[in-house]
């Protein structure tokens, strides 16, 4: 079957585009569309050409999947300037989203009309790439240099409206959008036709727009979104030839740059995790309301994520003051969500009034889901379990949000083990979007669909992880520490460190991190594992923890910090108190000591992917993307070291 049809409506015509399941560009849809133009602008009956999709969206693009292979033709620019060239107007129609290669297409129209759910973007820079097929040029023409600016820099979709009101669409309708676009056909018939968009005028900035929009741009942390500042520039400056040019060769540059196989890398990874392919076909066991036990930083978090998500939710503490306590943190994420533009002060109110805390475990008795969040000890958390197991319904599905116990000890002779999963939030839960989906080996898998679909749901980025000490996450995170920790026993100085993986592309170096965290909690685990047997060798921050050193809760942990202000210093107590440890000094170079702590973890990855704790290296590197602020414009450890 082809990918585009041809049906007439009188001297109408609506080529409708099916390439499920986004009409991508593929070569063959913009062969078939050369095709349509050509043969539609040659026959005299037809007077205006509709341009729709079939499916949930109009076009999103040029087919990702190409840009690892040589551009073969006809080339997406020359594709739209011949649309755009046509003697037939072409009206673009478009439900769902239009996006990146399927705006520019729209942009090569004469108008174009959207449904009033849809949505209309470049998001290009995503992918490390600037729009090639004129998405730089075109824009500023229809809507001005400072919204195209936006547009292009941030790779945010707009609405319909939005877009309308920038002059990017004609029109915006509701109700059957091939009936309208026949309508607005026929009157736009009757009127002279608008000028193309490349004949449009485009009006100059001065150059401190220019700076300001590249300085802006440069945040982003990663090439395309300057590059593609530079290129709108000289859409407003030079001919419109020569800002084609510029782009297309910008374009073929950054497409293949290292930096855009890792993004295109990140793309797919994120679009695999949330459908694992086991889980096909099974139908998720219901959840539409939840509890959550321990009202903390972690548990109000998760409950504020779940509350956000539109469910409502229970939260349990032991006490009335500590269930106060819990409301009163969650109120203010609420507060914060309102503050950030998540919510309007409708849903604020509303959120206030539909949460509930309580310290009666029977009301959570009609809950489809339990999320416990109360403190890291194994009988505390199967005590939890035991008082839910006997006051909720068998259907009720217990999840245990433990980043380092054995969530099979949590659970272990709980009745219906079906049910029990691990669900691994990461702090603060309402922001983070990382979850590790951990079930256990009697999971059912439609307990298991039930948390990748409510993943969904909370919009959330999750990944299936086995059981083993610290999941997928906190195992990488404890080889990085280690490998952090030889290299300054190496004499690798521990600002050095901070300030290599900063360069890398960290918010923050592992020392850093450990201050702002805590030292004392991981300590805590290192020493309850060595009472229960373990061989656990002492780190060196297990002799900072000794002098009482927990980081910047106790103004000194890798670095010292003044009386209220957070900035680290580095600190000759911490020396003296490593001094036993450390052999010698290093100027390892920065580059070198990144290089190092990556491979570490990449190697931490392939050990845990060689067990099957992960199931796809990809997964790794989206656990540390979307939970340990590793840099996405690598692609993550494992794709950066070579080994996805
Ligand atoms: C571009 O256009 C460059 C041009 O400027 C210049 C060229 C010269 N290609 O997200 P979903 C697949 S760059 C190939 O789960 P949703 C995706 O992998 C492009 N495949 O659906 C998945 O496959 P599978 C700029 C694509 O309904 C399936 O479609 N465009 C593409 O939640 C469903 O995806 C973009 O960056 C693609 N372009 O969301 C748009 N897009 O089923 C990226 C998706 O095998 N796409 N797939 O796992 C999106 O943002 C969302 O897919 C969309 C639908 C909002 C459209």
């Amino acid at each position: 079957m082809s990918v585009l049809t041809i049906r007439r409506e009188g001297d109408i015509a609506i080529a409708t585009l099916d390439n499920p399941p986004v009409n991508a560009l593929s070569l063959e849809v913009r062969q078939a569309l050369w095709d349509a133009v050509e043969e539609l602008d040659a026959d005299p009956g037809v007077r205006a050409v509709i341009l729709a999709c079939a499916g949930r969206t109009f076009i999103a693009g040029a087919d990702v999947k190409e840009f690892g292979k040589p551009p073969e033709p006809p080339h997406l620019p020359d594709l739209v300037a011949r649309i755009e060239a046509s003697e037939t107007p072409w009206i673009a129609a478009i439900h769902g989203s239009a996006l990146g290669g399927g705006l520019e297409i729209a942009m090569g129209c004469r108008f174009r009309i959207a449904h009033e759910s849809a949505k209309v973007g470049l998001p290009e820079v995503n992918l490390g790439i600037i729009p090639g097929a004129s998405g730089t040029v075109r824009t500023p023409r229809l809507m001005g240099a400072k919204a195209a600016v936006e547009l292009v820099t941030s790779g945010r979709p707009i609405s319909a409206a939005k877009a309308e009101k920038a002059g990017l669409v004609d029109a915006v309708v509701a109700g059957d959008l091939e009936e309208e676009a026949l309508v607005f056909a026929r009157s736009a018939l009757e009127r002279p036709l608008p000028p193309r968009t490349s004949e449009r005028q485009v009006e100059p900035q001065p150059d401190s727009f220019w700076q300001d929009a590249a300085k802006t741009a440069s945040k982003a942390g990663h090439q395309a979104p300057v590059r593609a500042v530079d290129c709108l520039r000289r859409a407003t400056e030079a001919s419109f030839d020569e800002a084609m040019a510029h782009e297309r060769e910008t374009f073929l540059e950054l497409r293949s740059a290292p930096e855009a196989a890792a993004l295109r890398h990140v793309f797919f990874a994120e679009r695999a995790a949330p459908r694992p392919a086991h889980l096909k076909g099974v139908e998720p066991s219901d959840i539409a309301s939840a509890g959550v036990v321990g009202g903390g930083t972690m548990g109000a978090g998760i409950a504020t994520a779940l509350g956000l998500a539109g469910l409502p939710v229970t939260v349990m503490e032991t006490s009335d003051e500590g269930a106060e306590r819990a409301k009163t943190r969650i109120l203010g994420n609420f507060d914060g969500a309102l503050k950030r533009g998540k919510i309007d002060a409708a849903e604020r109110e509303r959120l206030g009034d539909a949460l509930k805390v309580t310290t009666d475990v029977s009301d959570l008795s009609s809950c489809d889901l339990v999320v416990e969040a109360v403190f890291e000890d194994l009988e505390v958390k199967r005590d939890v379990f035991a008082r839910l197991a006997a006051a909720c319904g068998d259907r009720t599905i217990l999840a245990t949000n433990t980043s380092y116990l054995d969530p099979r000890e949590i659970f272990a002779g709980l009745e219906g083990q079906g049910r029990c999963i691990g669900l691994h939030f990461f702090s603060p839960a309402h922001v983070m979007k990382l979850v590790e989906i951990v079930p256990l080996p009697g999971t059912t898998p439609e307990t298991e669909a039930a948390a990748f679909k409510l993943c969904a749901r909370l919009g959330k980025m999750p990944v299936r992880a086995g059981i083993c000490d610290g999941f997928i996450g906190n195992r990488i995170l404890k080889r990085y520490r280690a490998e952090a920790e030889a290299l300054v026993e190496q004499g690798v100085p521990i600002a050095e460190v901070d300030a290599a993986m900063r360069g890398f592309g960290m918010k923050m170096g592992p020392f850093e991190a450990q201050d702002l965290g805590g030292l004392d909690i991981a300590a805590a685990q290192r020493n309850a594992a060595r009472e229960a047997g373990e061989d656990v060798p002492e780190t060196l921050g297990d002799l900072l923890v000794a002098a009482g050193r927990k980081g910047q809760k106790s103004r000194g942990g890798w670095y010292d910090y003044a009386e209220g202000d957070r900035t680290p210093q580095p600190s000759g107590k911490v020396s003296e108190l490593l001094s036993s440890r450390v052999r010698g000094t290093s100027d390892l170079p920065r580059e070198d000591i990144a290089a190092r702590l990556v491979d570490a973890m990449a190697r931490e990855g392939e050990a845990i992917l060689s067990e099957g704790i992960a199931s796809r290296s990809a997964d790794i590197d989206l656990v540390e993307i979307h939970g340990y602020g590793f840099p996405r414009r690598t692609g993550g450890p494992m794709h950066h070291s070579g080994r996805s």
